[in-house]
């Protein structure tokens, strides 16, 4: 593994703000690629779930868990996001990609996420430490005010896990605490570029709003856990997987299959979707 692929500031914010944004992480040619196939994989869109948000606008994702030989599974195996996960989680032992999804926020019609932490669902599955969980988000189109972009609240995975209950189908934070962190500590819009990425804290409270804007806000987050980290409730398997690491290149210039072996996630087989009631 290379050290210090991030700079000893950016691992310093991380540690203090619970989030770094590094610009232009993916080249316009990866970003083409990606968005690309985003848009036209048939398997993408077939397991495309609809998650209804509070006013039950539709949020869309599609989520799968071991990373392929795809352009997607490239990306989340490349050098440059697994050596920066790696200095970036409290813990030695190697990274494990535990699930990708595709965040697909259509123009006017594109739900909101409400405030949570992403250990409030992980800590459901029984992971033990959340420090040694990540989220890598990577914009494919741009990210903004308007059409929704990534909102956190700065410094607030110091809070530690706070409750969780439902939200439309979502999980959502105890608005108590949400509000109380909001009066303490800084709301910021993570406005993005299509190639910039978001790496974030499994503790940082963060939401979206609803896309009412004529442009689609669409991007890939990747989870991602160290070995040491044992989840208990979890039947998925990569998440106990080292990744199998290959060079940034391969985004661009190895041949790349389609996800339709991938291994995505259907709404009937998700524990926490079950538990707010919904049905096929
Ligand atoms: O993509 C978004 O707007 C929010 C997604 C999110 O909060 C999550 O996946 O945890």
């Amino acid at each position: 593994m290379i050290k210090n692929y991030l700079t000893k500031e950016q691992k310093n914010d991380y540690r203090r703000d619970g989030y770094i944004i590094i610009k232009n992480f993916c080249s316009k040619n990866e970003i083409d690629k990606l968005y690309g196939t985003a848009v036209k994989d048939d398997a993408m869109r077939k397991n495309a779930l609809d998650l209804n948000d509070q006013d039950g606008k539709k949020t869309k994702l599609s989520l799968w868990f071991t990373p392929g030989n795809d352009v997607f599974g490239y990306l989340t195996r490349s050098k440059k996001i697994i050596n920066g996960v790696a200095e970036l989680l409290d813990s030695q032992s190697p990274v494990c990609h535990f699930h990708s999804k595709l965040m697909q926020k259509e123009p006017k019609v594109g739900g909101a996420w409400e405030w949570h932490q992403d250990y409030g669902y992980w800590y459901k599955n029984q992971f033990m430490f959340p420090d040694q969980l990540i989220s890598v988000m990577v914009a494919l189109t741009d990210a903004n005010k308007e059409n929704g972009c990534l909102q956190v609240i700065r410094g607030s995975h110091k809070l530690g896990r706070v409750n969780h209950g439902f939200a439309g189908e979502q999980v959502g934070a105890d608005m108590v605490m949400v509000n109380n962190a909001l009066k303490t500590m800084d709301l910021v819009y993570c406005e993005l570029n299509a190639g910039d990425a978001l790496f974030f804290h499994s503790n940082l409270l963060h939401r979206s709003e609803a896309n009412l804007s004529d442009y689609p806000r669409w991007s890939i987050i990747s989870c991602y856990s160290a070995q040491s980290n044992l989840a208990y409730n979890e039947t998925s398997e990569s998440w106990k997987i080292p990744v199998d690491i290959v060079p940034d290149e391969a985004i661009l210039t190895w041949d790349a299959t389609s996800l339709s072996d991938a291994d995505f996630l259907k709404k009937e087989d998700d524990p926490a979707l079950k538990a707010t009631g919904w049905e096929k």
